[in-house]
């Protein structure tokens, strides 16, 4: 029984260590929005909201995120008497949207569940695996030269999935200079963020020859009726993750053909419930899925570590070690990757990290108490 007390919102800024360029924009410094739950008990967890800083990947933003929270979110919790986060209607009821700051309200009850009942995580959410395959997500580079480099790099440091960004105009020339370099059994990818429309396609059918694991996500945020088209047209797995948004999308893209592959991300379905339940249905369905990412700190990435730990996550995730992203992580230890591209998924009881919270006071340029 979880009973809150206080949810105290603080926005952080952390600078990446190079800036990260999507086909829809591009990011050098994280604001990120942290929460941190206490219980009436005096049990504490925290949590990450992943909206980023403008609505370049879904509606929301951090701001949107920020209000959403404090004026109609932490209302429907604070002071309820909540049987467990699996069953959490409050959030739902007559809100609709808002899916980002719903889930970082529902990641962290999982935490504060999980921190309760002495139980890891990954325990609660049914994960198995003791450690989960590392994939890296390469922003869009200034030459096909500099891609070649950094997918070199990476194969080498053990990473299992190597995804490269696409737009026009750097799509197959890029793709091929990194599969000529990498050689044919290695693990490619590309992400498109929504920069194709079914009258530009001619690229996407020419990385067909390409041999990649899958094309992520190439036509509109919200579109599946047009992506079961294309996927007609290819032979590459098309993987969502944009127009995946709820349960009921990983069905409709399954009805209609618009994929083959899913990226689950829990900022972006509101939450570790939905994401179990769509693990579940892909799973049932023959689905492969694997777990994004959102460059989050430290914190968000326990909570993607627990679930990617889950059986049907068979391919490597976008959740890289720290040290790809930040100069230093807010979380003790910092999450680091294995000699053989894995990261151990944490035994310990709650997120299996500490926060390192004078470094987030250091960090935060504001600061809520919803109580
Ligand atoms: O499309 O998966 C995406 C980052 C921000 C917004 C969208 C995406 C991404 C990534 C980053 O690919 C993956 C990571 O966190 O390493
Ligand atoms: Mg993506």
């Amino acid at each position: 029984m979880i009973r809150l007390e206080t949810i105290t919102l603080r926005e952080i800024r952390l600078p990446l260590k190079e800036p990260f360029r999507i086909s829809s924009g591009v990011v050098s410094e994280r604001r990120i929005a942290l929460l941190e739950l206490r219980d009436v008990s005096g049990a504490v967890a925290w949590s990450e909201c992943v909206a980023g800083e403008t609505p370049n990947y879904s509606p929301e933003t951090i701001d949107t995120a920020w209000h959403a929270i404090t004026e109609w979110l932490a209302p429907r919790v604070l002071g309820h008497e909540i049987e467990a986060p699996a069953v959490l209607p409050h959030l739902e009821q007559d809100i609709r949207g808002h899916l980002m700051a719903k889930a970082a309200v529902e990641m962290g009850m999982w935490g504060l569940e999980a921190t309760m009942l002495g139980l890891p995580l990954s325990q609660l959410l049914g994960g198995t695996r003791r450690e989960i395959e590392v994939g890296i997500s390469l922003g869009i580079q200034s030459s096909p030269e500099a891609l070649v480099t950094r997918v070199m790099a990476a194969l080498a440091g053990g990473y299992r999935k190597v995804k490269i960004k696409i737009q026009p105009g750097a799509d197959v020339e890029y793709v091929r200079a990194a599969r000529t370099a990498a050689g044919p059994d290695a693990p490619l990818m590309a992400d498109a963020n929504n920069a194709y429309t079914l009258d530009n396609a001619e690229s996407l059918a020419a990385l067909d020859d390409l041999g990649l694991m899958m094309i992520e996500q190439p036509l509109a945020w919200d579109d599946l009726v047009r992506h079961a088209e294309l996927q007609r047209r290819l032979r590459t797995p098309i993987c969502l993750d944009e127009s995946i948004t709820s349960l009921e999308r990983a069905q409709d893209m399954v009805a209609l053909g618009s994929g083959r592959i899913v990226n689950i991300k829990p900022g972006r379905v509101g939450g570790l419930a939905a994401s179990v339940a769509i693990h579940d249905f892909c799973a049932s369905n023959g689905i492969p899925v694997w777990c994004g990412g959102m460059l989050e700190s430290g914190i968000g990435r326990a909570y993607n570590v627990a679930l990617a730990s889950l059986p049907g996550f068979v391919k490597p995730g976008d959740v890289s070690p720290s040290a790809r992203y930040w100069e230093r992580d807010i979380v003790t230890p910092e999450w680091t990757m294995t000699d053989h591209g894995t990261i151990m998924v944490p035994k310990t009881a709650g997120l299996g990290v500490e926060v390192d919270v004078e470094r987030v006071e250091a960090l935060t340029v504001r600061k809520h108490r919803c109580s």
